[in-house]
């Protein structure tokens, strides 16, 4: 530990403090989404320490199943759904939760409600649960902008309604990467202090990269524009350098390294799975709202990806998403095939 340096950190841009500066710029602001926040940011804490204490606590398992006390162990995916839902609850300012473990949208008691519906993915890459390869957790917020019953009408709206999107990485560190539509900010959780602090502000992702991700055990029942593309990224006809493969199989990971190295994320649709795999409301928007905040582009092989409007809460798409010049290049080949 480099304890010269730490003695002189003592102003510390906590995740608390940047969410109340910004706050602090909208008079009218009653301090709501700082409280959401705060709760989601408590959400984070737990299942970090859940993770980091897995194999030791014996959470690896199949759910149901007991423990030598026992008690009944609950999987790692499962004890984050139930964390989030109860600190989301319990913030009081929200009134419908859309949570990829739970097959129907929970509505807030009306005790209970607030302004916010907030979808999220409690813990993403549950096939990398078991070996300890970083996973992550993804949240999506919108604003409900009536005081009628609230009913799954008040998630299905596009992405780009969104008025704060992030994930927070369980990795080598925890980060939490955040977006409330000014850009894109990376904090980093200091597990001594408890507390998440900036280490990423503004992050942009570069304008082009050299590294592609994708799952290619599927490449057999790709599109013709998708198994283009990585042909080209690995036989480029152009002289420039071929790029990278990096696939990890957690999109939150996967992501992340996109957003700070450049490059591509796919997940595309193929003759198995013709809407791709990734879930529109909780991985899809989130990504790409992040993306595009931080200067890239996220496109599902037709268009933008926050134009989508879903029709169902668990309704899947292609995706595209990552440097700008990556994408365009993408989309320009999703053209050509159109016009043929
Ligand atoms: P997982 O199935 O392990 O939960 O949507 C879930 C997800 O992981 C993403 O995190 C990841 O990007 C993708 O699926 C990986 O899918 P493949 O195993 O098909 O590559």
């Amino acid at each position: 530990m480099d304890h010269a340096a730490d003695a002189h950190r003592t102003d510390l841009m906590t995740i608390t403090r940047f969410v109340l500066n910004e706050q602090s710029k909208y008079p009218e602001s009653r301090g709501d989404f700082t409280i959401l926040l705060s709760h989601i940011v408590l959400g984070c804490k737990f299942v970090c320490s859940a993770v980091n204490k897995a194999g030791l606590a014996k959470l690896i398992g199949l759910a149901g199943e007991t423990n030598i006390q026992g008690e009944e162990q609950k999987k790692l995916d499962v004890l984050s759904n139930d964390v989030f839902v109860n600190a989301l609850v319990s913030s009081g300012r929200t009134s419908v939760l859309v949570s990829e473990e739970d097959e129907e949208a929970t509505f807030v008691e009306p005790s209970h409600r607030g302004k916010y519906c907030v979808v999220f993915d409690p813990l993403d890459g549950s096939s990398n649960i078991d070996c300890g390869v970083s996973i992550g957790t993804i949240f999506g917020i919108y604003t409900l902008d009536h005081t009628d019953e609230p009913t799954t009408e008040d998630v299905l709206k596009p992405g780009n309604e969104m008025v704060a999107a992030g994930y927070c990485m369980y990795g080598s560190s925890c980060m939490l990467v955040l977006s409330t539509g000014t850009g894109v900010h990376g904090f980093t959780l200091d597990p001594s202090l408890g507390e998440f602090i900036l280490t990423h502000p503004d992050i942009k992702i570069p304008k082009k990269g050299n590294i592609y991700s994708v799952n290619e055990g599927n490449a057999q029942n790709w599109d013709g524009p998708t198994t283009k593309y990585v042909e080209k990224c690995k036989f480029p006809k152009d002289g420039s350098p071929a790029k990278s493969l990096r696939y990890v199989g957690s999109m939150v990971a996967d992501v992340h390294r996109t957003l700070l190295y450049g490059g591509i994320f796919l997940y595309p649709a193929d003759k198995k799975s013709p809407n791709g795999k990734l879930r529109v409301l909780y991985e899809v928007f989130p990504m790409s709202f992040l993306m595009e905040q931080a200067g890239g582009q996220a496109f599902t092989g037709q268009k933008r990806a926050l134009d989508l409007v879903p029709e169902k809460i668990h309704e899947r798409s292609p995706i595209f998403l990552g440097s700008y010049d990556d994408v365009e290049e993408i989309k320009a080949l999703y053209a050509e095939d159109e016009k043929n």
